[in-house]
């Protein structure tokens, strides 16, 4: 009778063990996309002019961030077109990840359109379905600290049948920004998240691209700003 006690004792710690276990994680986004590491990836500029390259200046992780200046309007910025993740994923939740610093310290505790930078999930060529994930007035941006945007966001049949661009992109203010590690995933991933020092995947070391500067606009979207609908939006400091 002991031994099968023992036995049941241990078959009970290996299952408890097995399901505090759970898998990290993945990130959906290609790492020269959520590092730049290698230059700007596939982003593209969206919604007027903006000037942005891969920089050395500072970073979340690796030896380079996104470097966003020249943004001609608040809602400007470079942008990632994750229409094929989304369909490969399918419809339901989805979790962001950001982390952005201001590059100039003047810009630092304003609110509004240059305090808030929201992580922006942007699917309608209309405007008309924006999900805002991250900063808001009461959250701005620093200088000298990474800021991680974390959120959870929905995305719909409808969204996913309509054909039109599902970006990310970085809404409110045209202060200049740097951007690093972004990354998407499947489901609710924010509470295994939160706090944690997300960093990208490691890029390709033989997939070397030139640095490109881009100052084009995503093609001719008409944008219109719409009702920002964020679900589940978290900001959090990160000292880096
Ligand atoms: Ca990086």
């Amino acid at each position: 009778m002991k031994k099968v006690i023992s036995l049941l004792l241990v078959l009970a710690m290996t299952a408890c063990f097995a399901f505090s276990v759970s898998a990290a994680a993945t990130n959906i986004i290609g790492a020269d996309d959520s590092g730049f590491e290698n230059g700007v990836g596939a982003w593209t500029a969206f919604g007027g002019t903006v000037t942005f390259d891969a920089s050395a200046d500072t970073f979340h992780s690796g030896a380079k961030s996104l470097k966003v200046t020249a943004r001609q309007y608040a809602w400007t910025s470079p942008a990632l077109n994750v229409r094929t993740q989304l369909e490969a994923g399918g419809a339901g939740v989805y979790t962001g990840v950001a982390y952005v610093k201001l590059v100039n310290a003047a810009d630092e505790g304003q609110t509004g359109d240059i305090g808030s930078t929201r992580m922006l999930f942007r699917f309608s060529s209309a405007g008309a379905d924006n999900l805002g994930i991250g900063g808001d007035t009461a959250t701005p941006l620093l200088a000298d600290e990474w800021t991680q945007l974390i959120g959870t966001f929905e995305i719909t049949q409808a969204m996913l049948d309509n054909g039109n661009p599902l970006l990310i992109c970085f809404d409110n203010g045209t202060s200049d920004l740097y951007i690093d590690d972004v990354t998407l995933y499947e489901g609710d991933v924010v509470e295994e998240l939160s706090g944690e020092d997300v960093v990208a995947p490691t890029a390709d070391p033989n997939a070397t691209k030139a640095p490109t500067e881009n100052t084009a606009d995503f093609s001719s979207i008409a944008y219109a700003v719409a009702a920002i609908s964020g679900l589940g939006a978290l900001v959090i400091r990160k000292k880096k």
